[in-house]
């Protein structure tokens, strides 16, 4: 016989989930005994919210579900961001919190509030456990925290029923959909014709792709057909950037979005793959119009974010219908003014990362440092921006970011869950100093988990980004700059490796020794303030 959490547990267990996090409370012992018992490590962070992103860090590395635990009241709404995060970021995660009993809470008021209406709507689903459906109710949880486009779902689970056996349950068991290609029928035939008669196709991929693991049919599909591909961050890789139909990552860039608009404008077919525009400015509203231009849409669950209009729809699997669309089709040449090849010049030439000292020096020598197989995460702000643009990714899930909530604070946590999960990669994690500020403490966490993870914190007292934007719009400097914090010294005091860097020599150097360590490595990269103008 199982108590309701080991039931639980279990379920996790079935979906490949190794790896828990969080901060356990006296209301949530049970279930940390059981995922332990079931065989999921548990790991304790120092706040609620960069476990829950630490948990998405493991999810990018396995695959399998992010588990995140957190006691009653404030261990809960501590993780709110997290949340949030893993909503709009699509990352399939099981939050359990603990709660009073249901009975006990009508007349108990210390620490109770309402988890579910908190939680709401941020996440796909929540729960309230309830004795005799525990195996169901994992079942369901994982079914849409994963299917169709993923996300949270909550689980709140009363203190004396996770310790409580649950007579007749079954083990619960988790098995993925097959895949669902398009129906046979007029909508594929006329993409199908649109196909054949393209002359300048141009293809926009997104993460949903990269989750649904078909990145090397789309890139195959990219290659036999000519098709330019712009990416969206989230989806860098897909198409290993190196090859000449890589136009690179659209998102918050301005300038790169100056080189690749005309391309969407002038293109007589736009092929969205796994596209979710949930990453991107306000220039991507709308982009094309399906009158005048033919566009064929393969997405993993219906759009109905109203943010572009597409004339052939199909829902599913987008690499099963990019073989539908294909079928029986030849590839021929495409873009006979070569206006794609040019824009990818262009771009190149406009990234330029060839000066001696500054963020995109820092960026550039990191990726020469970094093996082929390592994994970046970088954090919000102006940095970021500019990383996203520069950065050249061999493969998908080479880059972690949150690049549709654009949280602050992700970095450090999202290398760590990479690293626990995949220890055999290098991992650095490129962070603002305001971002690692947010989430220093985890510094402790790593230090305890023993993990040589790599962090490089782009040092300029300043927030950046919204500096910049006040300054473009004429307001007076307020509330944007800060104090130098001397980082090297604060990861000695929390067990670490310190070093500060002012060259690209000594950057290298620190980064490599950094990744054979056998603790983390804070890299404190010193740049000027406003070192970001007119770079992005
Ligand atoms: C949690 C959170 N709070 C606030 C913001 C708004 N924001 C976006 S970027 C940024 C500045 C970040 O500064 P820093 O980490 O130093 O990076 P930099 O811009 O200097 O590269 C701020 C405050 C955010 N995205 N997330
Ligand atoms: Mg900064």
């Amino acid at each position: 016989m199982a108590n309701a959490a080991q039931i639980l547990a279990r379920g996790l267990f079935s979906a490949g989930c190794r790896h828990a996090f969080g901060i356990p409370g006296g209301e949530v012992l049970s279930v940390m005994d059981a995922l332990v018992e079931a065989g999921i490590a548990f790991h304790l962070v120092r706040h609620e919210n960069a476990g829950g992103l630490m948990a998405e860090g493991s999810y990018h590395m396995t695959g399998a579900p992010g588990i995140l635990l957190a006691t009653l009241g404030p261990g809960m709404a501590n993780a709110v961001n997290a949340i949030a995060n893993a909503e709009q970021e699509r990352v399939p995660l099981v939050y359990i919190t603990g709660c009073v009993d249901p009975h006990e809470a009508i007349g108990y008021s210390h620490q109770v509030f309402d988890h579910r209406a908190v939680l709401g709507p941020i996440t796909k689903a929540s729960f309230l456990a309830e004795d005799g459906a525990l195996d169901t109710l994992i079942e369901r949880a994982l079914a849409i925290a994963t299917q169709g486009r993923p996300g949270p779902v909550h689980i709140d689970l009363p203190v004396s029923l996770a310790a409580r056996e649950q007579p007749g349950a079954r083990a619960p068991g988790f098995t993925h959909p097959a895949p669902a290609a398009p129906a046979q029928g007029p909508a594929l035939e006329a993409a199908r014709e649109a196909l054949a008669a393209a002359q300048r196709p141009l293809m926009v991929v997104g993460p949903e792709v990269v989750f649904q693991g078909c990145a090397e049919r789309v890139a195959t599909f990219a290659r036999d057909f000519a098709v330019p591909v712009i990416t969206t961050y989230k989806a860098k890789g897909v198409l290993p950037e190196d090859n000449p139909l890589a136009l690179g990552a659209a998102g918050l860039s301005p300038l790169a979005d100056r080189h690749l608009m005309p391309l969407v404008e002038t293109a007589d077919l736009i092929l969205l793959a796994g596209y979710d525009p949930i990453e991107m400015r306000h220039r991507w509203c709308d982009p094309w119009d399906p009158e005048t231009v033919p566009v064929i849409e393969f997405s993993a669950a219906p759009n109905s974010h109203g943010v572009h209009r597409a004339s052939h729809r199909f829902v599913g699997h987008i690499g099963a219908g990019l073989d539908a669309l294909r079928d029986g089709i030849e590839g021929r040449a495409t873009w006979s003014n070569g206006a794609p090849a040019a824009a990818r010049r262009a771009l190149i030439e406009a990234f330029a990362a060839d000066e001696d000292w500054g963020p995109a020096a820092i960026v550039d020598e990191v990726r020469r440092a970094l093996p082929e197989d390592g994994v970046a995460t970088v954090d919000s702000g102006a940095h970021r921006i500019l990383l996203s643009q520069i950065w050249r990714c061999p493969r998908p899930r080479t880059l972690l970011q949150s690049s549709a909530l654009g949280t602050m604070g992700c970095a450090l946590p999202l290398a760590i869950g990479a690293k626990l999960a995949a220890p055999e990669k290098p991992v650095v994690a490129f962070t603002g100093d305001a971002g690692l500020e947010m989430v220093l403490g985890e510094l402790a966490t790593l230090r305890d988990l023993k993990l040589p993870v790599v962090i490089v914190v782009f040092v300029d007292a300043s927030l950046a980004l919204i500096e910049l934007k006040q300054r473009d719009a004429g307001f007076a400097n307020l509330g944007v700059d800060f104090g130098k914090t001397d980082f090297a010294a604060v990861a000695k005091a929390l067990g670490g490796r310190g070093v500060e860097v002012t060259s690209r020599a000594d950057l290298n150097r620190a980064v490599t020794e950094g990744l054979a360590a056998d603790t983390f490595t804070l890299i404190a990269a010193q740049i000027e303030r406003q070192a970001y103008d007119g770079r992005f």
